[in-house]
């Protein structure tokens, strides 16, 4: 690939009139934002343990009374994205959260489409568009863009689960924005009960058009015995993973975002292939090594990491006993929409 000529190349006063005038030259920048094969990436491989995060944001819980915080939340924000831009990758923001008993986080909608997996305590619940949702460790709850959402805690003893938004492609879109409300009433019914049978969905002979979003809480306690079902009844399955889907429609549970849980085999080390969208990972159950480029990180239960696309990951399980249980979050069904998923090697 030939050299293009340069911004330094140009007179002085041809420079200052472009300037003037709003205009750049395309080539002196034309090879760094088409750089040649593989994207430039500020997605850096980035660990937040649990064990350091977790006295910060009990701290948190003293400093910062809710009033003052409306969601206390800690960024896991990568330092290859600028640290205030809160991004652990270009479309995937990461928030640990905390709820101390008797608090109340309160109402609101935005256009940003959020999840939460739910890293430990008991007695909290999330109501979603009247929803009441309870949350308990490795539970998935939706709270898709417009739905209103409040959080609140009547059991006893902090309750602290991990965020997941698409904020930081929605902010890059200027299409960002909250709008708060009222307490919420609580309707009957829960998604989670009418949809908890894999395979049999509601219908009916009187079509009133469905839910776009008609499962909000997935418990742990299925995905997990999906993936214990899978590994039993195809013991050469190398990847033995689940999505997340809608059970009306099979496809992704939200927009941008997709999300899986996975299980690794005791000791079994997989080999994830380089692909378009950066990953998060983030360990429900067990130890697990992730090895990307020339990072290598060993995940303890809780932890948290994101790996940059085009690059391979392979995690392995630690324990030669027990299978481990990891929560994946990645940028595929945006990659899809933008016409640019991949999968290299
Ligand atoms: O719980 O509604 O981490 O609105 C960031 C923004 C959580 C929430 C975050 C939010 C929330």
């Amino acid at each position: 690939m030939h050299e293009l000529g340069r911004l330094e190349d140009l007179p002085q006063d041809y420079r200052d009139q472009l300037t003037r005038l709003n205009l750049v030259p395309l080539w002196p920048n034309l090879r760094s934002v088409l750089p040649p094969q593989v994207p430039s990436r500020n997605t850096r491989p980035t660990h937040w343990p649990y064990t350091t995060l977790k006295p910060l944001l009990m701290q948190a819980g003293e400093l910062t009374p809710m009033h003052k915080a409306e969601r206390r939340v800690l960024v896991l924000a990568n330092p290859g994205h600028g640290l205030e831009n809160m991004k652990a990758s270009p479309a995937m923001y990461l928030g640990m959260q905390l709820l101390l008993p008797g608090e109340w986080a309160p109402a609101h909608r935005h256009t940003p489409n959020a999840v939460r997996m739910i890293v430990e305590g008991h007695g909290a619940t999330t109501t979603v568009n009247g929803e009441k949702c309870p949350m308990e460790r490795g539970d998935l709850i939706l709270t898709p863009t417009g739905q209103w959402h409040e959080h609140e805690h009547s059991g006893s003893g902090p309750v602290v689960w991990l965020d997941v938004l698409d904020l930081p492609l929605m902010y890059y879109a200027e299409v960002s924005y909250a709008v708060e409300g009222e307490r919420q009433t609580v309707q009957p019914g829960r998604g989670d009960e009418v949809y908890a049978h894999g395979g049999v969905v509601p219908t009916s002979y009187f079509e009133r058009g469905r839910a776009e979003y008609p499962m909000l809480r997935y418990p742990w306690r299925e995905a997990r015995a999906a993936l214990e079902a899978l590994a039993q009844t195809q013991p050469s399955l190398t990847c033995v993973q689940v999505t997340y889907v809608n059970p009306d429609t099979g496809h992704h549970i939200q927009n941008n975002l997709g999300y899986y849980a996975m299980m690794l085999r005791p000791a079994q080390q997989l080999r994830l292939p380089a692909r378009s969208p950066s990953q998060v990972f983030h360990v429900i159950e067990g130890r697990v090594d992730v090895a990307v480029t020339k990072h290598a990180f060993g995940l303890a239960e809780a932890d948290t990491c994101c790996t940059p696309g085009y690059e391979a990951v392979t995690l392995t399980n630690r324990s030669t006993t027990e299978p481990a249980f990891l929560f994946v979050a990645d940028e595929s069904p945006l990659h899809r929409k933008l016409g640019v998923y991949e999968v290299r090697s």
